[in-house]
């Protein structure tokens, strides 16, 4: 057995952690609140003490007292602060990338590669003031228009996940800035230096004091958040138990609510489909992030007569993969975000072996990879795939039915192209699909039959432009969905103005 790769980089200085309310960066008042380095027992990436709810009271008067200025600075202004804050962000791409491999565990190239993209998200929305900005109407009287105009809805709540702490904030909070909100912004206490640094660019950007206020702490903080009478919506993204608890109380409170929440998606391979463009794609759905997206492929779908091949391809390729230290840039998967998470997925999945789910690669106790020993931290999974067998348990088994959020595939064998359709719409979730085929017919036909939010026709089942809707079908999402101009319906609400001349004619 060959040793893991030595890690060579020197132990860096850890960070100090603020919060930014009303336009300061402040230490917290609550218990003390550090950031761990998956991948390295011991290492503190960050530390600083937590907000309490105090300081979300704070925070919301800040943005209450921003709102109105805000609302009323031209969408031109506003955007030209997002262009700001994106060169601010590419300027830092690689010191910052490195930060994000340290605090979350996704290889550097991933890492670098989302701080990039959060920096495109923010170009994007600054343009925003040279697209349509509403519509008009003729009317049934003379002399009258119709215009429909759109209004910001005030001061939202955006509460944001581990797995993106810099993309997913940014796709949330520059349309919401951009629309003209105001924001009070809870992130994933496992990952507050990311939070810091796109506030950061945000500040150096020239945001004006209260638009937008940072708080780290746990998750009871989002709950005082909701229920905070001075809220006027609430984006999420996150765990399904969460998302619906937040959605649950924010209905009860009349709170606008966006949640984006779990997903179980399905890689098609059909039996004509190009086998090396399907196995590459699938290791990049099902490993990248160790699996830590929700729009990863957790459920492998194969036609039978290619199964086997494309089995024997799949693990040959995942054989090349290094897992190890993430700021390692030969390591191709890292840990996941923690040892709770690794034994959560572990649990999960013994509990799918159990229940008759056949170990065909890796495993959660293997304490190799391809014949490297894994690093010591209880973080590292080896890639793993599962099969399903097709009994009368297939779709009641864990690894079919539950969300790992892991770097663990799940395939079943498929007799027809209907047969392959009917289970990857056996699942309470929708959020994305890939399907592989070369047969324009079979194309059509997923795109009527395969019920998902995003459909990816011959490439992996994760990424998402900015520019257009973001969400699931079924029970992954609740509420508008995200990006494009789907941001606008939620981030806006709509004035319709009848409109007539002031003079009698
Ligand atoms: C992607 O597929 O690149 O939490 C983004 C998530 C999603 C974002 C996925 N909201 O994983």
């Amino acid at each position: 057995m060959k040793a893991a790769p030595a890690h060579t980089l020197e132990m860096p200085a850890t960070a100090e952690l603020r919060h930014f309310i009303a336009g300061q960066w402040r230490l917290g008042t609550g218990a003390p609140i550090s950031s761990l380095n998956p991948a390295r027992p011991g290492e503190v990436v960050a530390a600083g003490t937590q907000a309490t709810t105090n300081d979300v009271d704070a925070a919301m008067t800040a943005a209450l007292a921003a709102a109105r200025g805000w609302a009323r600075t031209p969408m031109h202004e506003r955007g030209e602060v997002l262009l700001r804050a994106a060169a601010h962000i590419e300027t830092n791409a690689q010191a910052w990338g490195l930060e994000l491999a340290r605090e979350e565990g996704k290889a550097l190239e991933e890492g670098t590669g989302e701080v990039t993209r959060a920096a495109a998200i923010l170009r994007y929305y600054s343009a925003e003031g040279d697209r349509l900005a509403g519509e008009v109407f003729s009317s049934p009287r003379r002399g009258e228009r119709i215009i429909v105009t759109r209004k910001p809805l005030g001061v939202v709540g955006v509460v944001t996940p581990f797995n993106f702490p810099i993309a997913i904030p940014a796709w949330k909070i520059a349309p919401a800035l951009v629309y003209g909100n105001t924001v009070v912004w809870k992130p994933a206490s496992t990952v507050p230096l990311l939070a810091m640094r796109l506030a950061q660019a945000l500040d150096a950007a020239g945001l004006p004091t209260g638009v937008l206020n940072l708080l780290i702490g746990p998750g009871a903080l989002g709950n005082h958040l909701v229920e905070h009478p001075g809220l006027d919506g609430l984006t999420f993204t996150g765990s399904t138990r969460v998302g619906r608890a937040l959605s649950a109380k924010a209905a009860g409170l009349g709170v606008p609510i966006q949640a984006e929440m779990g997903g179980k998606n399905a890689a098609i391979v059909l039996a004509d489909a190009d086998l090396e463009l399907a196995v590459d794609q699938v290791l990049l759905g099902a490993f990248r992030s160790s699996g830590q997206k929700c729009t990863a492929t957790s459920r492998l779908i194969l036609q039978d007569s290619i199964a086997d091949a494309f089995l024997e391809r799949l693990s040959d390729r995942l054989d090349q993969w290094h897992i190890g230290d993430p700021t390692d840039p030969s390591v191709t998967m890292g840990p996941v975000v923690s040892d709770a998470a690794a034994e959560d997925i572990r649990t999960g999945v013994r509990a799918a072996q159990a229940q008759g789910a056949r170990l065909v690669y890796g495993g959660v106790d293997s304490p190799t990879h391809a014949g490297t020993a894994l690093p010591a931290a209880r973080s590292f999974l080896a890639p793993t795939v599962l099969e399903v067998p097709r009994t009368a348990t297939t779709t009641v088994n864990p690894a079919w039915r539950e969300e790992f959020f892991g770097p663990v595939l799940s395939f079943v064998r498929a007799t027809t192209m209907k047969d392959a359709f009917d289970l990857a719409n056996d699942s309470k979730f929708g959020l994305s699909c890939a399907l592989f085929t070369q047969d324009v017919t079979a194309v059509l036909e997923g795109i009527d039959e395969l019920d998902v939010g995003i459909l990816h026709v011959n490439s992996e089942s994760a990424g998402a432009d900015p520019h257009v809707p973001f969400g699931g079908a079924k029970k992954s999402g609740y509420g508008p969905k995200e990006q494009g101009g789907a941001a606008k319906e939620f981030f806006t609400h709509t004035t319709t103005v009848y409109l007539r001349g002031g003079a009698t004619s």
